[in-house]
């Protein structure tokens, strides 16, 4: 049985993805990319670099910056997103999801973090709600990001637990295949998350009785 829950952070715990696609589109803007939604919705959970190349590839220009080039590109983002993760107030959590960590924590359920995002710490400071759990991975020590088992298989270990009695929580469907890989129960929020074993439209829709539900 579930004795845990590593939680994914952008699109998750955290509405980040809106200030990750703000800087971005200044990026695809510099590179000269056209910045399209379906091109925002592919960047989720695909850690900076990653991203990055994805938007240089959307307009033809992967072959026309070096690698210190790139990583400038990178940094300026970056600079830019730490701006906009600097008005984040606790409301910013996803609806619901407080008190999913709230019933979570009365009930006993030890959590950790599975985010991509090596700005994860700051965000939780930010939302004021670090408290809640017993670590982060971190993403900077992966061989290997979503969908590769890697970074949900060291969510459990970061909680002591077992896979097979951990819980992942994720928006994206590389996240999801990274929770099926490592052998978790997957839960998925938001549509066209097939592969997930429990699935919600909608953050506000996650419970331990909506789970329970759902897995009857
Ligand atoms: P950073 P998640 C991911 O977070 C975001 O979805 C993705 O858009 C971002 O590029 C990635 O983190 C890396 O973030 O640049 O802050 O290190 O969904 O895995 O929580
Ligand atoms: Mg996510």
């Amino acid at each position: 049985d579930i004795k845990g829950f590593a939680f994914d952070l952008d699109g998750v715990i955290a509405d980040s993805a809106r200030l990750h696609s703000k800087a971005w589109h200044q990026t695809a803007d510099t590179v000269g990319t056209t910045w399209t939604p379906e091109l925002a919705e592919n960047l989720k959970g695909v850690s900076r670099m990653d991203s990055l190349e994805m938007i240089l590839k959307a307009g033809g220009h992967e072959n026309e910056y070096t690698q210190a080039q790139k990583e400038e590109l990178a940094t300026a983002k970056n600079t830019q997103y730490l701006e906009l993760v600097k008005t984040l107030t606790p409301d910013d959590v996803l609806p619901g999801m407080k008190a999913f960590l709230d019933e979570l924590k009365a009930n006993g359920y030890k959590m950790s973090v599975a985010s991509a995002s090596k700005n994860a710490p700051t965000i939780l400071k930010q939302l004021k709600v670090m408290d809640y759990f017993e670590g982060i991975v971190d993403p900077a020590k992966l061989h290997a990001g979503k969908p590769d088992p890697e970074i949900f298989s060291l969510a459990a270990d970061v909680l002591g637990l077992a896979p097979a009695n951990v819980a992942g929580l994720e928006d994206s469907g590389a996240g999801i295949q990274s929770i099926n890989a490592a052998g978790e129960l997957s839960i998925g929020i938001g549509s066209e998350l097939s592969e997930a074993a429990v699935r919600f439209d909608r953050t506000d829709e996650v419970s331990l009785a909506a789970i329970k539900a759902k897995l009857a």
